[in-house]
Order: C-alpha cells, then structure tokens, then sequence
C-alpha cells in the first residue's frame, strides 16, 4: 500500500470545526441572523428548496439541517446583504473592472436592475424590462438563425429550462449547448455508449447496501460534502474505500461530521480510504486494467481449481457483449506497462484488486478526474469493464455513480436542453405547440467557441453561467465574445462574461430558488433533478434581492414573446402565472419519466423517474452492456518528454466554479492566494526550482500558440512525479480549445500539457 497518511502535513479532516468556521467566515460577523439559519433549515428538504449548489440527491430520512459546508456558503453567498445596483456604474467603468479579480466582482452583491452596456461611457445603465425584451427581440429577429447560441449552465429549473428550449427551437435552432458540455457530457455520451443510459444507474439506498467504493477522479469533501455521512455510515458497518487521484484530498482522507455532536466535541474522525492510490493524471485506464487483471487471474485460478468462479459468467453471458476481445487486451498487458502508465505499483493494484474481488457489491463513483480527460469517454468505459466483470451494475448496493456538478445539471438535459436532435422527442414538440422543430443537430461549447472565434456564431443568450471564465484559451475567447453583436447574460451576481459585452449587451437579473417567485397565480414551485434522478420540488421564502428581478422564466417568456411569431399554442403569459402548467407540458412531452408530476414533486427525496440500466435493461446499439477494449493505457493526446508536465486543474474547498467565495483552500493548506501552482518535491528539485519561487506556466501543445500564465508561486506538495496542479479558472488560459474528449468534446481540463520556466524567461 502506498504511505498515505491519515492526516497529511497535519490538515483538519473534512467536515468538523474547520467547515463551520469557513461558512461563518463568508458572513461575516453579522453571521448567522436568524434568517438565514431558517431558511438554511429549510435547505433539502420536502417543502423546503433545493440546495443550490452541487447536484448531490437529498435522502428521505434527512438530517434537521440537510445542509454541507459548501451548500451553506452556495446558499448565503445568494443572501448577501450587499447590492449591485445601477449607481455602481457611476463609480467603475467596464474596462477598469477587467482588471478586478472574480471574487471582487460576485462580492458586489446581488444584481438589482436590467442593465444595458452603453459603449459611450463603457458602462452598463439602467433599463426596463420592457426595453430589454423588445430591442432583443428585434435583434433576435434579425440575426442568422444558427448564428445564435442559448446556453445555460444547470442552475436554472426544469419549468424555465423546458421553456429555454422550447424558445430555442421555435427560433429556429438547437444551438443548447450548456454548462455540462465541459463536464459530465463525457458520461452522456460515453456511459450511454457502454450501458445505454447517460446518468447513473445507482440510488439512494444503494448507498447503504454497498460493500465497498471505488473512487475516480471525485472530491466529496469539497464538491459534494453530503456525500461524506453515507461513506461514514459506510465505513461504520465495514465497507471498504479505495481512492484513485493524483492529489490527496482531505474528504476522502477522514471526516468529521459536524453533524454529530459527539463527532464534533470529541474530534472523532472516521478514517474514509482504505487504500489511497496516487495514480498519475491521465493513468486510470492502465489502473483499471490492473485492478481486471487481478480479477481475470483470480477467475482463472478459481476456474483452474474447480471453485467459485470470479467473473459473474451469468451476467456476463445475460448481459453483456466484447469480453473475449477485452480479456485478452488484460491477459497482453504486461505490469512493468500498467505501472509506468499509472505510476502505481504492481502490489498497489493488487490488493486493490483483492479488495474489489471480496467485496460482493461494489459502487464505482467518478467525477472531473475521469471526463476531463482526451480519452475521458474511454475512462468511463473502463470503470463500467470492471464494474460488469462482476456484474455490479443493475443489482442493490453495486453500479455506476458519476457525481453531477450544479444542482439541475441533469434535469436540463433531461427536459430538452440538448444539441442532439436525436434526443428531443421532435414529434411530440410539434404536435404540443404546432410549429416544426429544426432538424440540425447544434452546437456544442467547443463548437460553440470555435464558431464565435471563427466569427460564425454573433449572438449568445446565458441563462446563467460564466462561460468566458469556464472555457479554454480565454485570452482569444474575450475576444471575440465582444464581437458579437448580441449578449444576453441572466445573471445573480457580476462577472467576468458580462465585461466583455457585446455590440449589443444586457445583464438580465434573475431571482433565485431560496426567493419568493410571487406570480399572478401565487408562489410559485420549481423543480430540479439530482444525480440519482429524483426530482424534487423548492420553494422559496425569502423576499427578492430586488423588486426589479423577474424569474427565469418569466424572463424565457419575455424574450420569446418578443422574438417568436404569434401562435395561440404557445402561452407564455399563462406559462408564467402557474408553473403548473409548464409541469404538465413536460409530462405531455416525456410521460414515462414525470407520470403525475404535479402531484408527486413533493415526495420525500423526490421521485424517481426511473432508469433502465438500473434494470438491466441495455439502450446500446448493441442491446447489451458492452466491454471495450481500451486501444491506448493512458487518457491523454500528447507525449511525455522531458520538461512536459500535466497540470491538473483544480477546485478549492472555497469556490463553486467561477465563483470565488475566498482565498483558503484549507483542506490543502494553502491560504490567501489561488495564484500557485503545486508540484512534487522530485520534481521541483529536478527542475532546478525551489518551493516560494515565482514561476509561469507556458502550455505545450503541438499547435505552437503561445499561452502564458505568470506569477505563480510553487509550492510542495504530495504528487505524482509529472503531474502538477493549478487552480481552475485561473488556469484556463492554458488549455486549448482543441484539447477535449475525442468522443464528447468535453474540454480536457485536468492534463494540461505545460512547461514551467522561470517568471521572466518568457516574454508576454
Ligand atoms: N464546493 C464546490 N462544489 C462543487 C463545485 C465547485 O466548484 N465547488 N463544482 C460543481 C460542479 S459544476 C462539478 S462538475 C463538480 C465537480 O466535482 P469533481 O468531479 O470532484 O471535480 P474536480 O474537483 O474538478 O476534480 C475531481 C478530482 O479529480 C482528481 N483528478 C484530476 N486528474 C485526475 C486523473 O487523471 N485521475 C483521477 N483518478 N483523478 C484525477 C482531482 O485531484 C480532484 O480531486 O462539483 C460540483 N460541486
Ligand atoms: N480548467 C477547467 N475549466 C473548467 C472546469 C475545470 O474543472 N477546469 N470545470 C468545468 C465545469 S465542470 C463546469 S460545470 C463549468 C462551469 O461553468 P458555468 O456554469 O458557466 O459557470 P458558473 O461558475 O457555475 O457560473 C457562475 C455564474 O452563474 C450565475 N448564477 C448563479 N446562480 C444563478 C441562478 O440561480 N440563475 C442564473 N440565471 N444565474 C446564476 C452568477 O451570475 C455567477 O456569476 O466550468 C468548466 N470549466
Ligand atoms: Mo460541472
């Protein structure tokens, strides 16, 4: 076993007194009012709202307060007390705010007005809504049909995401790309290629029932923090846990739950990893492989001796298609190449493999690690190879759990926000609304980016989002984002897209689920889809940031009335008084997966709509779940040679995407700064560094461009000789907007191919 430590260079363990005093730091000392504590008492449960941070499932049994460290701070970064209002302009022109950092944009406060960018002053002023909707409407109505982008990013709910759509295709295109295009669309595309469905296949109670978990390339501690009270539970009856990533997170290491107040008085931590292995960025396909060698060599030996077989032959023979063609891939792959290629040793794997073998039901979960990757899509297809050799898919306590990043992610897609035609029920859009849906595929963001910097693209409505910070190469995307001669950005708070306006820009600000969204019908109730594919309802109770914000679907409506053509089909006022109504449209249009949705979006843990692998029921080409033979032992597009590092992009504990709450990453110890990039020791020797120093990354690609980011501080830390990390979206002038999955086009945010050279070496 590698020399992992509990408690690496002394760090608290995840959860406990560290994780309260991070959310009471982003209120401050007026921190906690009693109402916030009431409406974080409502977070993730039934009548409450849905947390709007990560898209972690709430159980039916919750806790009094179903809330993490992370969905705390998601929640009061929201409840600010502060305010962008229209005289912050007065003060800031948009060109001086580009040099501002993220985390001093969002800390502006909520947006308060429409906002419309004057390019004589270079600043946004204020608007009405009426104005706003009508000149995007003309705007719209001039444009190129497939000229237009409408992305989102997952936060909006299923009702205003149905409509987005619905706008989008009755304009005239399926340009809806959206924020998962650079994150699980590696497991829409590559999951449902191997095992037909493009989610997870586990539930709830799976959680309970698991013998052990694997873990790729996932970060509970900070990205889903809910997720640590099932592994303690977990760990408590003898599951076992082994970890695949180069970094060493502290959530996987141990946790405290702040939740228990026996935990937290006596610090009782609960050790979360068994086995912690190291594996190099980019390694997991040549881990994987060793973890089904042992399998295979095991099945052999019991076969050889008459015992219980290994391999679960039944499903396999059920189930399953490609594991001759697979197993003698495992059989001519040699160790000494499995562990160059994942820097692990060959008695590492073994017991790992030993471990997945005594354990009777076995949940492999992933994130970022597997999909951010050139071979991201074949990462997956190897966990679901070792998954299905011992048929842990489709049965309790055993299969497939990709962690999904903002809280309705999944549900959008599962609604219609979608590029691929063939996964809109087209027929049914015309039947409902008596108009003919285009029948052109989309874009997605890399097509997307590459059309706006090619000039193709001149529009784009955000509902949500901060795609100019989220997307690779920056430097040229800020360019050509205000080339456009449209952007329209529904926003909470400022940031970085909105300083690059269009000839035409508007910030459109929004309510959000913990506010109250009083229409002609009353409060209104939104609904959100989790990872496991329950669907829950929110409502919120908080009075409105300002009494200017409009909900994101009135604000859908607003523009679709002022772009599309009359037809007595679609009845955007109606939609927008009753929510209700849009409820029903989406059961019209998907009746198997939202059957009684008014009346069932209140059940404890929400409903489930069901899902067919779960079943073992297979919607491949194949009709069966298939192995794949993986055709390369690493996940990445470019050589190792000397001098070439893979950086890692990385998330703190203290952000949620491009938003910045603070400056400690305090589960890795590094306070202050985000401006570091982190490296071995070995490596920092080797290359004639020392730990303090300032550095700049140059990125490596065999394009040639020039991409630089400077100021960066090294500092030591425990990894993988090669593999280096930064933090995302800082790092993001790095990456190259061809870098992506060969299969998704998900951007390949976590190996980088970089050199490091001295600050001044390289001149910008
Ligand atoms: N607090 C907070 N919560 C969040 C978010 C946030 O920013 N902050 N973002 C939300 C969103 S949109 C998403 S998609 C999810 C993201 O949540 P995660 O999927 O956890 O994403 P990351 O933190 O980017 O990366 C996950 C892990 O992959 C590891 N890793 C990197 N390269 C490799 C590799 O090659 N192999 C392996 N095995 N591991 C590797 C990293 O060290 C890291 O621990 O979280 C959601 N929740
Ligand atoms: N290098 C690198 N790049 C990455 C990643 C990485 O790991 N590394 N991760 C990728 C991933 S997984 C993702 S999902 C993307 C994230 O990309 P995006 O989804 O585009 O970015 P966010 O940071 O989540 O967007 C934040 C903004 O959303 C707005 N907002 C917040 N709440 C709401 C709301 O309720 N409604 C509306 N309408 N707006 C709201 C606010 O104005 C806020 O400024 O980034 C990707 N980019
Ligand atoms: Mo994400």
């Amino acid at each position: 076993m590698a020399d992992y430590v509990s408690n690496p260079d002394g760090k608290g363990p995840a959860g406990g007194w560290g994780s309260l005093k991070s959310i009471a730091r982003i209120y401050g000392s007026s921190w906690p009012t009693p109402a916030v504590l009431e409406t974080l008492a409502r977070q993730n449960k039934p009548g409450g709202f849905m947390c709007v941070s990560c898209a972690w499932p709430k159980p039916k049994n919750y806790h009094p307060f179903e809330f993490c460290e992370n969905g705390a701070k998601a929640t009061m970064w929201e409840l600010t007390n502060a305010r962008c209002t229209p005289e912050f302009w007065d003060g800031h022109t948009v060109s001086e705010l580009r040099q501002w950092k993220d985390h001093d944009l969002e800390m502006t406060g909520r947006l308060t007005h429409p906002m419309r960018f004057d390019h004589a002053t270079d600043r946004y002023v204020e608007a009405t809504w009426n104005e706003a909707f009508k000149s995007i409407g003309q705007t719209l109505k001039r444009l190129q049909r497939d000229s237009v982008v409408f992305y989102s990013s997952g936060h909006a709910g299923l009702e205003a995401s149905y409509l987005y759509a619905l706008l989008a295709r009755a304009y005239g295109n399926n340009n809806l790309p959206q924020s998962s295009n650079m994150c699980h669309e590696t497991t829409s595309v590559g999951l449902n290629k191997v095992i037909g469905s493009p989610v997870g296949t586990i539930v709830w109670d799976d959680l309970g029932k698991a013998d052990a978990f694997l873990f790729f390339g996932q970060n509970p501690g900070s990205n889903s923090p809910r997720f640590l009270h099932p592994l303690q539970e977990a760990k408590k009856r003898g599951a076992k846990i082994i970890t695949f990533n180069p970094v060493i997170e502290q959530g996987l290491v141990s946790f405290v739950n702040p939740q228990n107040p026996f935990d937290m008085m006596t610090g009782n931590e609960t050790k979360i990893s068994d086995q912690y292995l190291q594996v190099n960025a980019g390694g997991d396909i040549a881990a994987i492989l060793g973890l089904c060698k042992v399998v295979v060599e095991a099945d052999d030996a019991a076969n050889a001796s008459g015992s219980k077989r290994v391999l679960d032959v039944d499903f396999i023979t059920e189930h399953t298609t490609g594991l001759e063609t697979f197993i003698a891939c495992v059989r001519n792959t040699g160790w000494p190449d499995i562990e160059r290629e994942s820097g692990l040793s060959e008695l590492d794997l073994r017991e790992a493999g030993e471990a997945y073998i005594a354990a009777e039901r076995v949940i492999g979960v992933y994130g970022m690690g597997l999909t951010q990757h050139a071979q991201g899509a074949l990462n997956i297809a190897m966990l679901v190879n070792l998954l299905l050799l011992r048929g842990n898919i489709g049965r309790e306590g055993a299969g497939c759990c990709p962690v999904r990043g903002h809280s309705n992610v999944q549900g959008q897609r599962t609604v219609g926000i979608a590029e691929k035609t063939k996964l809109i029920p087209m027929d049914k859009l015309k039947t409902l609304f008596d108009f003919d849906p285009p029948t052109e595929d989309g874009v997605t963001i890399v097509d997307a980016v590459k059309g706006l910097m090619a000039g193709r693209i001149k529009a784009f409505v955000s509902l949500g989002g901060n795609l100019l910070r989220a997307v690779p190469d920056q430097n040229d995307m800020e360019e050509a984002w205000e080339r456009q001669d449209l952007t329209v950005m529904v926003s909470t708070k400022l940031n970085r897209s909105h300083l690059f306006p269009g000839k035409e820009a508007w910030i459109l600000p929004c309510l959000t689920r913990t506010e109250m969204d009083m229409q002609a019908n009353g409060n209104q109730t939104v609904t959100t889809e989790d990872s496991f594919s329950h669907i829950s309802a929110s409502v919120g109770k908080r009075t409105p940031a300002s009494k200017h914000l409009k909900s994101e679907l009135a604000i859908v409506a607003g523009i679709a009335k002022a772009v599309l053509e009359a037809n007595p089909k679609l009845r955007w006022d109606e939609w927008t008084t009753d929510y209700g109504l849009v409820r029903d449209l989406i059961e019209a249009t998907y009746p198997d997966d939202f059957k009684d949705y008014n009346a069932r979006m209140f059940e404890p843990g929400g409903f489930y709509r069901g899902n067919d692998a779960h079943d073992r029921v297979w919607n491949t080409e194949e009709k069966k779940a298939v192995f794949t033979t993986p055709h390369r032992l690493n996940a990445i597009s470019f050589e190792d040679v000397p001098g070439r590092f893979r950086l890692i992009t990385m998330r703190s504990n203290d952000q949620f995407n491009t938003t910045i709450y603070g400056y400690s990453d305090r589960f890795r110890g590094i306070e202050g700064t985000r401006d570091v990039v982190l490296m071995s020791e070995d490596d920092i020797e080797a290359a004639g560094f020392h730990e303090g120093q300032t550095v700049a990354l140059v990125s490596d690609f065999a394009d040639g461009r020039h991409r630089k980011l400077s100021g960066l501080t090294i500092v030591a830390h425990k990894l993988p000789r090669g593999t280096i990390g930064g933090y995302y979206p800082e790092c993001n002038v790095l990456n190259a907007i061809d870098h992506h999955d060969e299969m998704s086009k998900t951007p390949a945010a976590k190996a980088i191919p970089v050199r490091i050279v001295a600050d001044s070496a390289v001149a910008i």
